[in-house]
């Protein structure tokens, strides 16, 4: 964190406002759990990614949804393998909305992990993204940021701008090389 001094004092400049709490079961999964963070950098959105497990850490979690209240962050991220119950539980104590990232790695590559994040009882949601979808996970935050930050919505329209040239030129490049 940068620091600002004066003659008396030091002053410490805070940080961009987090919007975005991603929470993942193990540090295992941080391979694919920091690709949600990275979108979302791109996108000019500041998150924080918290290790807590809802089986073997639940006070963690439960401390960490206390303070991400306080601090105002708006939209929280479950990632979790195997028995994903995270994003569920995390849902079972707030009311901000929470996406559900399920990781591969168990059963049938993630499966296990995508049903026991989706299957979620009436009245509490998970927005269940993909299995290892974390750039999915990231551009629904974002789209759900937009609703009240005019600015991320500014960006998500940049980012799609650049996604379809990046998509026309290669898709052009791939059928010059099959007439080539
Ligand atoms: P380890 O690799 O640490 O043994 O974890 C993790 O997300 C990970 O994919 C194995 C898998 O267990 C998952 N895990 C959950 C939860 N906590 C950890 N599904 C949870 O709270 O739902």
């Amino acid at each position: 964190m940068k620091k600002l001094v004066d003659s008396k004092r030091t002053v410490k400049k805070p940080g961009p406002k987090i919007l975005v709490g991603i929470l993942t079961g193990s540090p295992n999964d941080l391979p694919t759990v920091v690709k949600v963070r990275d979108t979302l950098t791109e996108l000019g959105i500041a998150s924080e990614i918290v290790v807590a497990s809802a089986h073997r850490t639940p006070d963690k979690v439960l401390a960490y949804l206390d303070r991400a209240h306080k601090e105002g962050v708006q939209v929280l991220v479950g990632c979790a393998g195997v028995a994903a119950h995270l994003a569920g539980v995390i849902a079972g104590h707030t009311r901000l909305p929470v996406i559900g990232l399920p990781l591969s790695g168990g059963v049938m590559s993630g499966l296990d992990a995508l049903l026991s994040t989706v299957q979620m009882p009436p009245g509490v949601p998970v927005a269940t993204v993909a299995v290892d979808g974390a750039k999915n996970a990231a551009m629904l935050a974002a789209r759900i940021l937009a609703l009240k930050f005019p600015e991320i919505n500014d960006a998500l329209d940049a980012a799609a701008k650049r996604e379809r040239a990046r998509y026309d030129q290669t898709a052009e490049e791939a059928l010059a090389k099959l007439k080539g």
